[in-house]
């Protein structure tokens, strides 16, 4: 292939190949009320809401007594009306509204929440994978949220298309746990169907130390996984309400020190590790030590870093220093629709890095071919995931 061949291919490749998405805050539509969907969540996002704590005098506490509609409005009117959206996560909800066909010039919301109003969740549910080209997704499960609890105790049917992942933030870090907790995470790992483990931590976080996330990770959890087979996940660098005021857009980010990962890739050997992390300053660390351990993969380009400038630095050093031996991108969705933004971002940033990387083997002497492109393609954005997970005890 020429050059030009190889763009279009890549192109081509990346539009016609269903990813999985590994991480995201969505429930299957049997979750009922706990799954976000519509205009009115699509603007009460928490990346919207701290871009609207910049572009209005509105107090936060003045904010969290609106109702969500009021909310939603004041976003619209505000970050979309009297200022032009162009940041991520307000471009991100023009696109999806021009890919559901709707004016994303409309002065008010009253259109958008008419056509939301008409939809059934699960037959929009499939639309939206359709149009932002995802077959999977994975949930984000927190065992200790009463709501989900219940639902998963009426063992309802769940969909095709929605994967479990067990949370355990506040497993790891909460004392007034009692019980078996092995047998806890086991049980539920099993109920579940979970895909994998996964914790997000502090960039203070450290392994080994004296502390109760060393201990539940050494004695309970890192067994269990191992047991079931179950990749645990890790990610690292949150500095939790730095901002309480403005709730879930109060979180920040923080430089970690990564020789915990060395730590426990080299003291669990047999466990696997999926790692994201979210400082800039530390992808390259990443890389590095995806190099020395196999049992740890690199894994997408985590919520402050999901912006196109950061993913193409990140993407190009991972492509150039661990070939396709990780996954460039989750979603982190937690509305429905924004699946579709943020799916299409990733392979519009996508395609001129992978392109690249073909253009310059082939100008170094190799044939590249539409079916190896395809093969690398379903790798990154399939089948690294499914092969980590192919060793589930159920
Ligand atoms: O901890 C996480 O899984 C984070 O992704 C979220 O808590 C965060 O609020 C988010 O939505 C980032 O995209
Ligand atoms: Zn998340």
């Amino acid at each position: 292939m020429n050059t030009n061949e190889i763009q279009q291919a890549v192109e081509q490749i990346l539009d016609s190949t269903p990813f999985i998405d590994i991480h995201t805050h969505l429930f299957d539509p049997s979750f009922g009320n706990l799954s976000l969907w519509g205009i009115d969540d699509l603007l009460t996002y928490h990346y919207i809401e701290a871009e609207l704590f910049r572009s209005s005098s509105i107090r936060p506490e003045a904010y969290w007594i609106l109702s969500k509609e009021e909310r939603a409005d004041l976003i619209w009117k505000t970050l979309f009306v009297e200022n032009t959206p162009l940041s991520e996560a307000t471009r991100g909800v023009i696109a999806v509204l021009q890919a559901l066909e709707l004016d994303p010039s409309a002065p008010t919301l009253d259109s958008f929440r008419a056509f939301f109003r008409k939809q059934d969740l699960a037959e929009h549910a499939r639309r939206i994978f359709r149009l932002a080209g995802v077959s999977e997704v994975v949930m984000t499960n927190d065992l200790l949220d009463p709501q989900e609890q219940a639902r998963w105790h009426e063992g309802a049917e769940r969909g095709v298309g929605f994967h479990a992942a067990l949370r355990l933030d506040r497993i790891l870090t909460e004392t007034g746990i009692s019980g078996d907790l092995s047998h806890f995470l086991e049980m539920s790992a099993r109920n579940m169907k979970a895909v994998y483990m996964a914790v997000s931590l502090p960039d203070s976080f450290m392994y080994p130390r004296d502390d109760i996330s060393t201990r539940r990770l050494r004695e309970t959890v890192l067994p269990v996984c191992r047991e079931l087979g179950l990749p645990l996940a890790l990610m690292i660098g949150v500095r939790r309400s730095v901002n309480p005021a403005i709730r879930s857009a109060g979180d920040a980010a923080g430089r970690a020190d990564l020789r915990s990962i060395e730590h426990l890739c080299s003291e669990f050997p047999d466990n696997r590790f999926l790692v994201t992390v979210l400082s800039r300053e530390n992808q390259h660390e990443l890389c590095v030590y995806a190099r020395k351990f196999s049992n740890l993969l690199p894994f997408g380009c985590w919520w402050f870093l999901n912006n196109p400038s950061i993913v193409e630095e990140i993407t190009r050093e991972r492509l150039e220093m661990l070939g396709v031996s990780f996954i460039p991108q989750h979603s982190d969705a937690r509305v429905l629709e924004q699946l579709i933004y943020k799916w299409r971002n990733t392979r519009r940033t996508l395609a001129p890095i992978l392109a690249d990387a073909y253009k310059r083997l082939a100008e170094d002497g190799r044939v590249v071919t539409r079916a190896e492109i395809q093969r690398d393609v379903n790798r990154l954005f399939r089948g690294n995931f499914e092969q980590w997970t192919s060793r589930r005890a159920y």
